[in-house]
């Protein structure tokens, strides 16, 4: 799926399609490091975009997952090969030299090579074992599989190229920062620069690159805002005298005031889900008609907001979010960390990387209004005090115009909240942790909804908005109940009218976001994943709706559009 920012002048080749493969056996092999693209005998094929471990024969399988591919580049010199995302970890040859590698598991990738024109091969080794990164853990809930999972490209780089044209809006008269980015020998000093709006007639600005970056302060011809209502989104190309960069933005701005959001100075109320990139069958290596397709369903049920659980979000879906005008919560990889990994070296410098590269990679998405990490860490631990504090600090590092949050389930006992902007909570009253004797304990809905508004209110966290960034229950597709009993569809529907009428008489509760908007493959486990899927989808996994598709349709009809 190509997504901004585009690269007008350069020669882009797309390496999405077949590649041969072959699948390596963990047993056969010790490790990613002792790998060699030399004498691989491939004797299969894949794709790319996808993962190899989704279907037979290799579902389930854990090892080294290797393709090739031939392409041809009709210019010589410097070139990026890049890839929205890889699972779990992989390194990247070209002519069986190593180009890159990663064990960034989802996170958009770029690694420079020199090349002559003509042919040449690419071969990428895939890691799905969970010894070959830090980023995971063998229970996160969600399957951990392994592949090229999103689109990927080569292209050329010129001699002084552009990098990225970050584009911040200053103020709503259309006034922006452009924080523009530089490689492959641009020295530092003066610099002519042209920029273009809209597609129109590029003017000449004069500007000093320091330490390959340089800034501009300029007001958008005919500026239209970008709204959940009205998502109007204006386009910058910004060209030195060898490459040309066109970004795409909306103009808005988003603060926290007296505990609540505020989009261009107005309270919003963020009514949507959580959603996993998951295939019924393949995966998390979505198309973009599926993306479409996910949030065509968020808007009929007239739902503005998704949280992107639980890792950077594939780009393309960013950009249909832009233009459909939802709102999104982008977080970096992460589930259920404890002590031991939150104090753990590595993890804390893979953590902090993978904030950066989130941030500079949707920097330029109006839809995205919440960073957030670490997803029901151990934020009641005071030793987790340092990474929470380092996460928020790389984040407003990269950008100070969006709010840093992220999903707690300590509750009362956290320690970590006064480094972020929002008060997020995950919760599952009613489906966890209640007595077996006590069928539909949905009175718990009310104390939930209750005890966390009192909890927000509390004088060090009034100022913050308070979001329900997880609740549900599980039901199993087609299962109805007479006595609306836990699994059933009638069970599942009940409990989320109830919750969002809560989150809708509240004004205290600035969001909401459902758990979850489709079942989702994880591992048949003690907690309740019959099937070896999270069933707490309001649709099943192949977007069949169940009742709560109707509650939540009916309820929230008349937010959106
Ligand atoms: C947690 C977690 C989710 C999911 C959920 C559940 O809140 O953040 O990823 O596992 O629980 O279904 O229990």
């Amino acid at each position: 799926m190509n997504t901004y920012p585009l690269y007008p002048l350069r020669e882009v080749t797309d390496l999405d399609g077949i590649w041969d493969f072959h699948f390596i056996k963990d047993d056969d092999t010790p490790s990613l490091e002792d790998f060699s693209p030399e004498g691989v005998a491939y004797d299969t094929i894949e794709t790319v975009p996808g993962v190899f471990d989704a279907t037979l024969p290799l579902a389930g399988q854990r090892g080294l997952g290797v393709y090739r591919r031939t392409f041809t580049l009709a210019r010589g010199g410097r070139h990026l090969f890049t890839c929205g995302g890889f699972l779990l970890a992989a390194r990247i040859f070209v002519d069986g030299r190593e180009i890159g590698r990663t064990d960034q598991p989802f996170m958009k990738v770029r690694f420079p090579f020199d090349a002559a024109p003509g042919a040449h091969e690419a071969v990428v080794v895939c890691d799905n074992r969970f010894s070959s990164t830090p980023m995971w853990k063998p229970f996160y809930d969600f399957y951990a599989y392994g592949g090229i999972c999103r689109h990927a490209d080569i292209m050329d780089v010129p001699q002084k190229a552009i990098r990225r044209a970050a584009v911040f809006t200053l103020a709503l008269d259309g006034s922006v920062r452009i924080d523009i980015t530089f490689e492959n020998g641009v020295a530092d000093g003066d610099i002519s620069l042209g920029v273009a709006f809209d597609g129109g007639r590029a003017v000449r600005h004069a500007a000093k690159v320091a330490n390959g970056r340089t800034s501009l302060r300029l007001k958008v011809p005919n500026p239209t805002l970008w709204s959940q209502e009205s998502p109007a989104l204006h386009t910058v190309t910004v060209s030195t005298a060898s490459d040309a960069v066109t970004e795409r933005f909306g103009l808005r701005t988003v603060e926290a005031r007296d505990g609540r959001i505020l989009v261009n100075g107005k309270p919003v109320k963020l009514m949507g889900y959580n959603r996993h990139e998951a295939d019924a069958d393949l995966g998390p290596a979505l198309g973009p008609q599926q993306h479409l397709q996910d949030l065509r369903l968020l808007r009929e049920m007239h739902c503005n907001f998704v949280r992107g659980c639980h890792y950077p979000q594939n780009q393309g879906f960013l950009d249909l979010c832009d233009q459909m005008g939802f709102f999104v919560w982008e977080e970096a990889l992460g589930w259920g960390n404890q002590k031991g990994q939150l104090t753990d070296r590595v993890f804390f410098d893979h953590q902090v990387e993978a904030a950066h590269a989130m941030v500079r990679e949707s920097i330029n998405h109006p839809s995205v209004i919440l960073w957030g990490f670490l997803n029901e860490g151990a934020s009641d631990f005071p030793g987790a005090r340092p990474l929470y504090k380092a996460l928020s600090d790389a984040i407003r590092a990269e950008d100070t115009s969006r709010l840093v949050t992220y999903a707690c389930n300590r509750y009362e006992n956290d320690v970590c909240l006064e480094f972020v902007d929002v008060m997020s909570i995950n919760a599952y009253p009613a489906w966890y942790g209640t007595g077996c004797e006590k069928p539909r304990e949905f009175d718990l809905i009310h104390k939930c909804f209750k005890r966390f508004e009192d909890f927000a209110n509390r004088p060090e966290y009034r100022h913050m908005p308070l979001i329900m960034s997880e609740i549900g229950a599980g039901a199993i597709y087609g299962c109805h109940d007479r006595i609306a009993s836990e699994w059933s569809e009638e069970y599942q529907a009940d409990l989320i009218g109830l919750v969002v009428d809560e989150t809708l008489a509240r004004e205290r509760y600035t969001g909401l976001a459902l758990w979850q908007f489709c079942d989702a493959r994880t591992y048949v486990s003690s907690i309740y994943r019959p099937r070896g899927f999270n069933n707490k989808g309001t649709f099943d996994e192949f977007r069949r709706p169940k009742m709560a598709f109707r509650t939540v349709r009916d309820k929230l009809a008349g937010l959106t559009v």
